[in-house]
């Protein structure tokens, strides 16, 4: 079997919209980030995860794709795409490619082609159903609030859209638009691209049935999940797009899994299942979502995070392989959410990065986090562009909700949080435009940018490197055991990863306050070795009582 590059690899995920803008239009481009090339390769990450670069009227921006095999015009040309891909490999990175086929845009051909009769030979690459009296064919809604069924005059039938109205699902049962899938997949694996994210990937079954939720329910919307996620078709998906394609070139493979669980993640990121190396789960991003959704913030708690950590690391231990992140361009900023952007800037997101650099586990580094970039708070709802946030914001109003606890969810869950552009420098527009930004740049890039942190050897972005070598220098994906060390301590996360004949110690305060660590009496050790801290820690201080500063960090070697 090919080497597993990817279980020591770094993955450095690129929103293109937001991240370098070359010709003055205020939208991130190609070219834009082809010039930032040296930028990553000093950071010292190994793969560039490049977000939807493909043609799109941009109603997601971007995960409504009108033609899978060209590049969008905001971005620059597929020559601009093969230069940044030249750039990469020619620096030793590589580069995977967003891979969204659980819908399309409802510009491609495909749809145009499908919506124009029942008999068209393209209907079927889509889900359409006849209504019930006037009612949608079920009561699910979308994750972009309402129905998940839009009506379509031409043919007197409702498509189905998990999303927006703008991306109707493709229909996975039909083999020949599985096909044409894998077709594109092989067209961009031919020009040589890394691998694939893939887009929700465990949607892509539905229950045949489209069952409701509530059986005769037409007044109300309910999530459909149990009828659409890890569906009963999905495995068998996608160990043929395995054999068919992915099985066939030396790649990577990460799936967007709403909804998994440590057991079925094994089932799709097992070693003799043939289908994905690693999956995106959602429960750490749910740990601060109350029972009526995302939208409904409650604080989150240390306890749960390590619980859950602690889980997968355990499930997936010699069965698979986990993916590591606390933010991308769907969440909040993790040193906002997780960490504390104020007093302790530097020091929790130093923390944050810890966890996730000493996990069994691929880390996935989102643009800017690697210089503490945070959440924003726009004055008005018109500076918001995710239409999932613009869509809640509308409907949470029409049901009466007062505006400023609807502001205050978007302040806290938004995901426009994680797409401000990305800040360079202390020039206008924080040096990511010299025009106009398609969204507004984030009022902290004076303090919080690129320039200022290259500069600082003390900055996040110098700690973030530090790490990134210490896992290659220290093999710590070489350390297979998880042991979870303080359990119910509820300001202090600390676990030992060991291999047979040496031991990581992971220690981090997740609070603001000092907090003191003590080391279980059953660890044995000769020597201990203090590989990377946040603060200024005395190498030869004894490890077995120490007292943490606020957010402070440690790694020890023991021998
Ligand atoms: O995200 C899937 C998804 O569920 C997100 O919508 C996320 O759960 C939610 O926004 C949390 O706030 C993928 C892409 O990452 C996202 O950008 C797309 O909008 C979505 O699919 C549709 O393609
Ligand atoms: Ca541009």
């Amino acid at each position: 079997m090919a080497k597993q590059w990817w279980k020591d690899s770094v993955v450095y995920q690129i929103y293109p919209r937001s991240f370098m803008d070359s010709n003055g239009d205020g939208i991130g481009d190609l070219k834009g980030i082809i010039s930032k090339l040296d930028y990553l390769q000093t950071l010292g990450v190994d793969v560039v995860w490049l977000c939807p670069v493909y043609e799109s009227p941009n109603d997601d921006n971007g995960y409504d794709i009108s033609n899978y095999q060209s590049i969008m015009k905001d971005f620059g040309t597929l020559a601009d795409w093969e230069e940044l891909l030249k750039g990469l490999h020619d620096r030793g990175m590589k580069l995977i490619m967003d891979l969204v086929v659980n819908h399309s845009s409802d510009e491609h051909a495909w749809f145009v082609e499908s919506r124009k009769s029942k008999d068209n030979e393209y209907r079927d690459y889509y889900i359409w159903r006849p209504g019930q009296d006037g009612h949608a064919p079920n009561d699910w809604g979308s994750f972009f609030s309402g129905s998940a069924w839009q009506y379509d005059e031409q043919t007197e039938e409702y498509f189905l859209h998990l999303f927006s109205k703008k991306q109707p699902d493709l229909n996975w049962e039909n083999p020949k638009l599985r096909q044409e899938v894998y077709d594109m997949m092989k067209w961009w694996l031919d020009k040589g691209i890394d691998g694939f994210r893939m887009d929700v990937i465990n949607l892509i079954s539905k229950v045949p049935e489209l069952p409701s939720v509530v059986e005769g329910n037409h007044d109300s919307y309910h999530f459909g999940g149990d009828y659409f996620m890890n569906g009963p078709r999905v495995h068998e998906y996608l160990q043929e797009m395995n054999r068919e394609v992915l099985s066939k070139y030396d790649i990577m493979t990460v799936g967007e899994a709403i909804g998994v669980t440590p057991e079925e993640a094994a089932l799709y990121v097992g070693e003799e299942r043939n289908e994905l190396n690693m999956v995106f789960h959602f429960e750490l991003m749910d740990v601060d979502s109350g029972e009526h959704g995302k939208w409904d913030v409650k604080p989150w708690k240390l306890s749960d995070i390590k619980r859950i950590i602690k889980k997968w690391q355990l499930e997936l231990q010699d069965k698979g392989w986990n993916s590591l992140y606390l933010n991308n361009h769907d969440q909040p900023r993790m040193l906002s959410r997780f960490g504390n952007d104020t007093v302790y800037h530097k020091e929790s997101a130093k923390m944050l990065a810890t966890l996730l650099h000493t996990l069994q586990g691929t880390p996935y580094i989102y643009q800017g986090e690697e210089i503490g970039m945070t959440n924003v708070k726009f004055a008005s709802i018109e500076e918001y562009k995710d239409i999932e946030t613009l869509n809640m914001y509308q409907e949470q109003l029409a049901a009466g909700k007062d505006v400023d606890s609807i502001m205050n969810s978007i302040y806290v869950k938004g995901r426009d949080n994680g797409r401000t552009p990305m800040q360079w420098s202390s020039d206008r527009h924080a040096g990511f435009t010299k025009g106009m930004p398609w969204i507004s740049v984030n009022p902290n890039y004076e303090q919080i940018n690129v320039e200022q942190a290259l500069q600082d050897p003390e900055s996040i972005f110098h700690y973030y490197k530090k790490l990134i070598e210490l896992r290659k220098v220290h093999n710590v994906t070489g350390y297979s055991n998880y042991r979870a060390l303080m359990e119910d301590n509820d300001r202090i996360f600390a676990y030992i990863r060991s291999n047979n004949e040496e031991q990581l110690l992971v220690i981090l305060n997740f609070t603001g306050e000092p907090a003191s660590f003590v080391l279980d009496e059953d660890i044995r050790y000769q020597r201990n070795t203090l590989l990377i801290s946040n603060y200024d820690a005395a190498e030869s201080e004894d490890i077995r009582h120490i007292e943490l500063r606020p957010y402070e960090a440690r790694v020890y070697k023991l021998l």
